[in-house]
C-alpha cells in the first residue's frame, strides 16, 4: 500500500527542515539582494526577498513547477499537479490512487455554504462569492482547532495540510455552484463521489460541450494556473496572512481577493471583454489593421492591453503557448480564437515601441477566455473563479511548506520619505 500523503510529507519535511536549517545556519549572513529606491517605489520588482520551492518563473523561460517546465506538464491532471506541488514528485500509480481517494472523501461541502451563497445579492461578483464561501468555512479549520488546543509548532504543517486537502477537495463543488447560482443555470448538481476533481467539476458545471474536449481544457486550466512562484499578488497575500498563523481558510480567501484584481487574475475576463468589444465594433473577426487602431485607442485612453505584459516574464508566457496550441488544434477557425491570433500578431509589435513597457508579450490571460467561450462558458466574469480553483493548489502547497519549515510572521520594515531622502541628501 502507498504511504498516505501525511506520511509522505512527514518524510519530505524532515529532510527539507534539516537541509534548510543547516544552510541558513552556515550561510545566513550571505547577502543576496541590493534594493534601490526605485524598486521600493516600484512594487519591489526584481528583489530576491522571498523563499518559495513549489515553482520558479525564470524571466526568459516561464513557469517551472518543482523542476518540471510547464511545457512538459500539459498532460497532467489537477490531482497530479497538486501532489507534485506538495511533495516535489509526481505520484506513482499507488500514490495517485491514495491521494485521489483522500481528496474524494473530503469533497462534500457543509450545507450552510449553499445558504450563504444563495443569500448573496444576485449581482455579486463570482469572486466575491468564492472568497466568502471559503471564509465562511473557517470554523471547520483543523489548524485553528488544534492550535487552540496547544499543539507543538513542529506539527503546524500537518493541520495546515489537513485544511489544504479539505479546501481543495471542496472548491470544485463550490465553484460549480457559484456558476449555476450566479447565472441562473437551474438546480445545483451534486458531486459524484467517484469522480476526480476536474471530471467532477465539469460534471457539476453542466455545460453542454463535447465533454472530453472540454475536460482536456479544464485539466490544462487547472495545471497551468496552479502556481507561479511566491511573489505574485495572490500567493504573496495568502502567505503574509498565513504567516500570522491565520489558518488556510483566512489566507486562501485573502489570496483570492488579490486574484480578483484586473491587473492579476481578473485580466482573463478583461482580455475577453476587450476582444469581444473589438469584434462587435468591426462586425466579426477584425483585420490586423483594425486591431492596430483599437490597440492605439486603448493605450491613448490610458488603459492597459489586458493579457499582455508581465511583472516577471520577458518572453511569451509558456502557459499562453499551451492554451494557444490547444485552440489551434481544436478550433483554429473559431472567430473569437482567430481574433486572439490576430491580436497576438499585432500587439507585441506596438508594445515593443513603448519604452516603459518591459514585456510586450502575451501572458496566460490573453487566450484562456476565448477557449472557454468557444465551449459555451460565455459568462466571462466567472473566469477568475476557475483561475482561483487552480491557484488554490499552489496557495495550499506554499502554506504547508511555510509552516513545515517554521517561517516566521512576515514583517518587513517600512520607512518614511524623510528616511529615503536622508540616505541620499547628506
Ligand atoms: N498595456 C499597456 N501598458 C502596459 C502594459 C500593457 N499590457 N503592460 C505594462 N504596461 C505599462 C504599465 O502600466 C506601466 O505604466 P506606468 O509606468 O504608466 O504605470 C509601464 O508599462 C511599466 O510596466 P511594466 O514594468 O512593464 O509592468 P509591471 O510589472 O508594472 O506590470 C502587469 C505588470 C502585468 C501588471 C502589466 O503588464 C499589465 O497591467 N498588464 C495587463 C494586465 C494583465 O494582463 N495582467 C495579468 C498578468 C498575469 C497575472 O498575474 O495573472
Amino acid at each position: 500500500m502507498a504511504a498516505s500523503i501525511f506520511d509522505k510529507m512527514a518524510e519530505k519535511i524532515e529532510f527539507w527542515r534539516s537541509d534548510m536549517s543547516a544552510f541558513v545556519k552556515e550561510h545566513g549572513e550571505h547577502k543576496v539582494a541590493d534594493v534601490t529606491i526605485s524598486q521600493v517605489m516600484g512594487g519591489l520588482r526584481g528583489v530576491n526577498a522571498l523563499w518559495c520551492d513549489t515553482s520558479v518563473v525564470p524571466k526568459e523561460q516561464g513557469l517551472i513547477i518543482r523542476g518540471i517546465p510547464m511545457q512538459d506538464l500539459t498532460d497532467l491532471n489537477g490531482v497530479q499537479a497538486f501532489y507534485l506541488l506538495l511533495t516535489g514528485e509526481l505520484p506513482t500509480d499507488e500514490e495517485y490512487h491514495e491521494f485521489s481517494t483522500a481528496l474524494k472523501i473530503r469533497k462534500f461541502v457543509p450545507y450552510y455554504v449553499w445558504e450563504i451563497l444563495k443569500a448573496m445579492p444576485k449581482d455579486s461578483h463570482p469572486m466575491t462569492m468564492l472568497s466568502t464561501a471559503v471564509l465562511s468555512m473557517q470554523k471547520e479549520s483543523n489548524f485553528a482547532h488544534h492550535y487552540e488546543s496547544g499543539i507543538h509548532k513542529s506539527e503546524y504543517w500537518r493541520y495546515t495540510l489537513e485544511d489544504a486537502l479539505n479546501i481543495v477537495a471542496k472548491l470544485p463543488s463550490i465553484a460549480a455552484a457559484i456558476y449555476r447560482l450566479r447565472y441562473n443555470k437551474g438546480e445545483l448538481v451534486q458531486p459524484d463521489p467517484d469522480m476526480r476533481l476536474s471530471e467532477d467539476f465539469v460534471h457539476m458545471l453542466g455545460i453542454d460541450a463535447p465533454q472530453n474536449e472540454f475536460l482536456s481544457l479544464i485539466r490544462l486550466f487547472l495545471v497551468a494556473h496552479s502556481d507561479h512562484e511566491g511573489g505574485n499578488v495572490s500567493s504573496f497575500t495568502s502567505a503574509v496572512v498565513n504567516s500570522a498563523l491565520s489558518d488556510l481558510y483566512y489566507s486562501m480567501s485573502a489570496g483570492f481577493n488579490g486574484l480578483a484584481g484586473p491587473l492579476h487574475g481578473l485580466a482573463n475576463q478583461e482580455a475577453l471583454k476587450w476582444l469581444l468589444d473589438v469584434m462587435k465594433k468591426f462586425n466579426g473577426t477584425p483585420t490586423k489593421e483594425q486591431i492596430e487602431i483599437e490597440v492605439n485607442e486603448t493605450l491613448a485612453a490610458g488603459h492597459v492591453i489586458p493579457g499582455y505584459g508581465h511583472a516577471v516574464l520577458r518572453v511569451v508566457d509558456p502557459r499562453f503557448t499551451a492554451f494557444y496550441n490547444f485552440g489551434k488544434l481544436h478550433f483554429p477557425e473559431d472567430t473569437v480564437f482567430k481574433t486572439v491570433v490576430h491580436t497576438f500578431e499585432v500587439v507585441p509589435e506596438i508594445l515593443k515601441k513603448i519604452p516603459k513597457i518591459q514585456n510586450p508579450w502575451p501572458n496566460v490571460d490573453a487566450v484562456t477566455g476565448s477557449l472557454l467561450y468557444h465551449y459555451g462558458l460565455k459568462e466571462f466574469s466567472y473566469y477568475t473563479v476557475m483561475f482561483a480553483l487552480s491557484r488554490s493548489m499552489g496557495l495550499a502547497a506554499q502554506a504547508v511548506m511555510n509552516r513545515a519549515i517554521g517561517m516566521p510572521i512576515v514583517r518587513p520594515k517600512s520607512v518614511p520619505t524623510s528616511w529615503f531622502k536622508s540616505q541620499v541628501i547628506k
